[in-house]
């Protein structure tokens, strides 16, 4: 592939923002246009941070079927099992590797300082996937690829303003630090944060959010709605709410995040009142974006996935018809 020099160019990425809305998304063949100039497939380490929801093993299934070899790539896809050791590791090793672009999704927002800085002096160019750092290294990536989550807690929170103002709400938090977690309660909170009596994390996992919602509902017995921040939580939410003999979607509303389609189930099943989508299949954006940044080509800083929002008027056939 590309030398250093090539590499360092790339990192001087225009600032434009790139909206990506679902009719942008082809099918895996016309993305990755056959690797770079020279014939080599493109050597790519990416860190995904784990396999927690039904949002994330979509994701990986759309990363994975657009990153082939077919395509122009040469992949190297590391699970971390949501622990951020684990994908620092996996960022040295592709150092180690010299790939030609590291792609991650950062588990948490903080604590990349020092592998990032350790990134940039190897010249390796990043494209950061889905959540987002904060970190005192400059420039620390390209590219970044993923969807508005502050835009979705918002979406949720007009949502009960307008359907429940009266709701008495438990905020069912993503796994504590995580940009989608920080952004999402951000939204909501600024619309109807009067609302919420009381919050916990569920780590965005079915098991957690059940575990959470169970001690919610002794600590709050006046809760009449749950926002989660992702639909496996809120699945989790629906096991706990039924053991303890209340009515998921009356008794209890539930406004979720995600649209994976058990989640899509549950709203047509009206356990669940409301879902803001976050759509993980960018797989072919990211390829084309690799691409262009192991070319050394101008990229937007970054893409932002558009996601919709579905109530409970979604009917059977559009579940069936969900890709993820
Ligand atoms: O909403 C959740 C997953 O970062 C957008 O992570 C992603 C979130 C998604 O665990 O289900």
């Amino acid at each position: 592939m590309f030398g250093r020099q090539s590499r360092r160019a790339a990192v001087g990425a225009v600032s434009l923002v790139a909206v990506l809305g679902l009719a942008a998304c082809g099918s895996s063949s016309d993305s990755g246009s056959g690797g770079g100039e020279d014939g080599d497939l493109i050597r790519v380490g990416f860190s995904q941070l784990g396999a927690e929801s039904g949002w994330r093993t979509a994701n990986t299934e759309s990363v994975k079927a657009s990153l082939t070899e077919d395509a122009g790539f040469d992949l190297n896809f590391v699970d971390a099992q949501q622990k951020q050791e684990n994908q620092i590791k996996a960022l040295r090793d592709f150092v180690a590797q010299d790939v030609d672009v590291i792609a991650f999704s950062p588990v948490i927002e903080t604590g990349w300082d020092e592998v990032l800085q350790e990134i940039k002096d190897s010249g390796i160019p990043v494209v950061l996937v889905d959540r987002t750092v904060d970190t005192t290294v400059e420039d620390p990536y390209v590219t970044w690829i993923g969807a508005d989550f502050k835009q979705e807690g918002t979406t949720a929170g007009e949502w009960v303003e307008e359907n429940a103002p009266d709701a008495k709400i438990f905020e069912l938090q993503g796994t504590l630090g995580s940009g989608a977690q920080v952004d999402r309660e951000e939204g909501f909170d600024a619309v109807v944060g009067d609302q919420v009596i009381g919050k916990a994390s569920g780590n965005f996992t079915r098991a957690e959010g059940k575990t959470a919602v169970e001690a919610a509902l002794q600590a709050y017995p006046e809760m009449t709605m749950i926002f989660t921040h992702n639909d496996d939580m809120g699945l989790g939410a629906i096991e706990a709410i039924e053991a303890a003999g209340k009515v998921p979607g009356e008794d209890i509303q539930i406004v979720s995040v995600d649209g994976v389609r058990d989640g899509l189930q549950a709203l047509v099943d009206k356990k669940f009142n409301y879902v803001v989508e976050c759509n993980p299949v960018f797989g072919d954006q990211l390829a084309e974006l690799i691409t262009q940044v192991a070319n050394g080509e101008d990229v937007p800083k970054e893409t932002i996935v558009v996601d919709q929002a579905f109530d409970q008027t979604i009917t059977q056939a559009d579940v069936d018809a969900r890709a993820y």
